[in-house]
């Protein structure tokens, strides 16, 4: 599965087209309005998310509620274009009041991407930037979504940090780092930890007093993951990267770990590698799994078949409401930067476009698998192989 995105932050809509889309699997706006109504929500959102009601139209693909096995294409409206129909016309001249931006905010695309494109307005620049174009992945991450769950994937994701709020791992009921997501959906930023929770919201309450944006931690996991997804013997395969660069492709994404992650790297090779071990008990793929899960699901590359767990750091939104120092493009005189409504912090919401994200690849992986065409040969394939490595 692939996907493109086309829209501006401020133009009529977004749109994602999805292609390589397998035939004959059941799919829903609804499924699809649910995921977007998720990234819409968390404490810290701006004043966007009030005028915004994200929810889409699926204008090809799609016949009597099962994909065709053709490119999906989804539109999502911006409702705040009425507010913004002269100063981002498509066509025309300028409006004559129109206020060029030209004090490029320290930390957003404005100025290295003016000074790529010869942009002399930065909204030329940001309107696409903007991360509102992330509603347009988390439509296309939530076909991926339906396809994964014929094949018992689920997945899901939580905060663990907020600035310097952490999520205390003594409050954390770890099964491999997955949890209920009944839990997370219940915070209002989507902290599995009702203290933790509250001690975020107030740090963004004090943030947003302070003129201030906040960065933090999250977690992504899939769980049902057959093993062998992905490969090892050629660099485009290995899900490692796959699942790395898909997850940095987001907006102020600016790293990423699996399992263990960096610590891998302060501990001796013993205390790092998963025993594997035959269980008593025989799960869906047969008897072999690993006594631990630091791996975090993957080794060499491929999905070992325990739970997927990958953490990610976002950096503070570089809009401010006590902006840093910047110059004026055109003067080069010291100016503070230019000062948009925005959100105070996303990490709630990145982590719902990061679930998207890792859906995506996941996708990809079983349809290499088990074939891209139509989902019941796809199935037939994937039990055909459950069966051959469970007896193993
Ligand atoms: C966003 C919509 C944007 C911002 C935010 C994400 O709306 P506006 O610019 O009209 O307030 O709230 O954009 C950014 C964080 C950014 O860096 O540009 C959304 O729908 O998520």
């Amino acid at each position: 599965m692939k996907y493109v995105t086309a829209g501006e932050s401020h133009g009529p809509a977004l749109l994602a087209i999805v292609s390589e889309v397998p035939a004959g699997f059941a799919l829903t706006s609804a499924a699809i309005n649910s995921e977007l109504v998720r990234r819409q929500s968390g404490y810290g959102r701006g004043g966007r998310m009030a005028i915004e009601r994200d929810e889409v139209q699926v204008l090809s693909g799609l016949r009597f509620g099962r994909t065709l096995g053709s490119p999906l294409a989804l539109k999502i409206d911006n409702r705040d274009w009425a507010n913004w129909t002269e100063r981002m016309a498509q066509e025309g001249r300028p409006p004559r009041d129109l206020v060029l931006e030209q004090h490029p905010r320290p930390g957003h695309a404005d100025l290295v991407g003016a000074l790529k494109t010869g942009a002399q307005d930065c909204r030329d620049v940001l309107e696409r930037a903007s991360a509102r174009e992330t509603a347009a992945r988390v439509a296309a991450g939530a076909v991926a979504k339906a396809y994964l769950a014929h094949f018992g994937v689920e997945i899901g994701s939580y905060v663990t940090r907020i600035s310097d709020v952490e999520l205390p791992a003594a409050a954390i009921e770890r099964k491999n780092g997955v949890f209920s997501q009944t839990k997370v959906e219940a915070s209002p930023v989507r902290c599995p930890d009702e203290e933790a929770s509250a001690r975020m919201v107030a740090a963004i309450d004090a943030a947003r007093e302070a003129g201030e944006s906040l960065g933090g931690w999250f977690t992504i996991t899939a769980t049902g993951l057959a093993p062998g997804l992905g490969g090892y013997a050629e660099a485009e395969q290995r899900l490692t990267g796959r699942i790395g660069g898909a997850l940095l492709s987001i907006p102020a994404i600016r790293g990423v770990e699996f399992g263990l992650g960096f610590l891998a790297g302060t501990l001796p090779g013993s205390q790092v590698h998963d025993p594997i071990i035959c269980a008593d008990e025989a799960g869906a793929f047969g008897h072999i799994t690993r006594a631990s899960n630091n791996a975090g699901g993957l080794e060499g590359g491929m999905t070992t078949g325990e739970p997927l767990v990958v953490h990610a750091v976002m950096k503070p939104i570089p809009t401010l409401a006590s902006p840093l120092q910047t110059i004026d493009l055109k003067t080069h005189e010291a100016v503070e930067a230019s000062r948009e409504r925005s959100d105070v912090c996303a990490v709630p919401a990145a982590a719902v476009v990061a679930e998207a994200q890792l859906a995506l690849v996941l996708a990809s992986a079983y349809q290499e698998k088990f074939g891209r065409d139509t989902l019941a040969d796809a199935l037939t394939a994937f039990e055909a192989y459950a069966a051959r490595i469970a007896v193993r």
